[in-house]
């Protein structure tokens, strides 16, 4: 996260971190006890017995755990490897989290408006286009654009399309490593709206953060969670 701040331990009880075959390599939203939601371009065509999700870690290069074994990866099976349209995968894991480690972010509406709102970005990824990872997570308030406003940006409409929102603020953006975590909006509850996904660089003028646009799945993640979640609207 670019022009963010330090998250405070326990102040965002759903955001995770991904590791593939013990690396950190993406964020992802926990959605219930035994599932998170992260982007498919994190996941493709890698198996599940390779990955791992800390919950409830703060500084990661402290963290001593291997993270909690995924057992099923369900990527959308509309996923688009050039263009990232369809860019979410639900994570089953092997066994529930203990109580006391995380909450669960709320799903969205299936068709909510969004454009001008407010939203908090966050996760372990560079604070400057091209730089290190953070060791903790970093968070920043940013605008929801409307899909005329992006696709009328610097990518064009032809990049842009439905399943997708632009955010961003001035020197604000996700960046390198925030990928598959989450866009959230704080009001009225914390509810996942995106899921960081692509963009040109980071906090470029122009150049908004894209989001893969959460709403819009509603009736894929239904079906691919079926009971299991409790935070469905
Ligand atoms: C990435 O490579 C990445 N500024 C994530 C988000 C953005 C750019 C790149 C948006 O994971």
């Amino acid at each position: 996260v670019v022009g963010g701040g330090a998250v405070t331990p326990g102040e965002l009880p759903w955001l995770a971190a991904l590791k593939r075959d013990g690396k950190l390599i993406c964020g992802a939203t926990v959605i219930a006890r035994d599932h998170l939601i992260t982007a498919t371009h994190c996941v493709y065509e890698v198996e599940a017995s390779r990955l791992t999700v800390l919950v409830g870690e703060f500084d990661v290069n402290k963290s001593r755990s291997e993270g909690f074994p995924v057992s099923h990866v369900f990527q959308h099976p509309d996923f688009n490897r050039y263009t990232y349209d369809n860019d979410i995968a639900v994570l089953r894991l092997a066994e529930p989290l203990p109580d006391n480690l995380f909450r669960p972010a709320c799903l969205p509406d299936d068709d909510d408006k969004l454009a001008g709102a407010d939203a908090i970005v966050s996760g372990w990824g560079s604070t400057i286009e091209k730089g290190p990872p953070s060791n903790i997570p970093m968070k920043a308030e940013v605008q929801i654009w409307s899909h005329e406003e992006c696709t009328g940006a610097g990518y064009g409409r032809r990049k842009v399309t439905p399943r997708m929102i632009c955010a961003n603020a001035p020197e604000r953006d996700s960046c390198t490593g925030d990928s598959g975590g989450p866009l959230l909006m704080a009001q009225p509850h914390f509810t996942l709206v995106g899921i960081v996904s692509w963009g040109r660089g980071c906090a470029r003028q122009g150049y908004p953060g894209v989001y893969a646009r959460v709403d819009r799945f509603m009736p894929w993640l239904k079906v691919a969670l079926r009971h299991a979640c409790t935070c469905l609207p």
